[in-house]
């Protein structure tokens, strides 16, 4: 395992990220705390010098292990199941412009917000054309991974759940689509979050972290001891993502404290 830490362009429209407006900045900083990697929210990537990136990034000796999408759903109502498909193949190019970014890194790209909302239709309508887009996002890709990030009910009600992303990857039926597991979703929508995890196994791909609160882990009351107990168990080796608000005292101090807190889990 290891980790990372979200950051996020300018043009981020959600709170949850650190260190709107400061790219540079946020790397520099995950860098001096320690972190190995960090994952980039970004609505549009044609709005970013990638080259400038990466060579950050290999400057920083700082991987870019995920790409968050989400933002192109709040602040632009694109997503993969839009009833209109005309908005539809609009996201799917956007999604597309993702993965080729993603390639470029090695990252996997997040499949969150970006997958919309039911919009009072069917669940078996909104999943078939999910599945669809999902299955022409891996045809016109190769090689990139998407991850399916169940979100809680108050965000979507289409895939709030591990088991419920599980059935639709059995659906899709492909290696390069896995789970991206968020703890705070997780304390809201799953049963026993461990146990949850346990049922996701080898399909996790991506994981993050914040607290109850979305605070820093250690200022809320998930038993992230357990969780970690678990990660070892099912042999997850990926990377642990900090996706939570600047609090308390701030993103520095929030970064700081949720590193040290995970890196003596990591490494009980
Ligand atoms: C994105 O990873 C996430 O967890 C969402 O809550 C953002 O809206
Ligand atoms: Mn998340």
């Amino acid at each position: 395992m290891k980790l990372s830490l979200v950051i996020s362009t300018s043009d981020a429209a959600f709170d949850a990220l650190a260190f709107k407006g400061d790219l540079k900045k946020g790397m520099e900083l995950a860098r001096k705390i320690g972190y190995q990697a960090v994952e980039i929210a970004v609505r549009d990537p044609s709005t970013v010098d990638w080259n400038e990136v990466r060579n950050m990034s290999e400057e920083l000796e700082l991987p870019i292990c995920a790409f968050g999408t989400g933002q192109a759903y709040l602040a632009e109502g694109l997503s993969l199941t839009h009833p209109d498909e005309k908005i539809r193949k609009k996201a799917l190019r956007r999604v597309e412009s993702h993965a080729k970014v993603a390639t470029m890194f090695g990252a996997v790209v997040i499949i969150g917000l970006i997958r919309g909302r039911r919009e009072r239709r069917s669940r078996q309508e909104v999943e078939d054309i999910f599945i669809d887009s999902m299955k022409y996002l891996l045809k016109i890709t190769t090689d990139v991974k998407f991850v399916i990030e169940p979100l809680n009910r108050y965000e979507t009600d289409f895939i709030n759940t591990v088991d419920e992303a599980l059935q639709l990857l059995g659906k899709i039926n492909s290696e390069r689509v896995g789970i991206l597991a968020d703890t705070f979703h997780m304390n809201i929508e799953e049963v026993d979050i461990s146990e949850s995890l346990k049922k996701a196994g080898e399909k996790l791909y991506h994981f993050h972290v914040a607290d109850s609160n979305r605070w820093a882990p250690g200022f809320g009351h998930i038993d992230f001891e357990g969780i970690f107990r678990t990660l070892k168990e099912i042999r997850y080796n990926g990377y642990v993502s900090v996706e939570c608000l600047p609090l308390p005292g701030g993103m520095e101090k929030a970064a700081q404290f949720s590193y040290e807190k995970l890196n003596r889990l990591m490494s009980s």
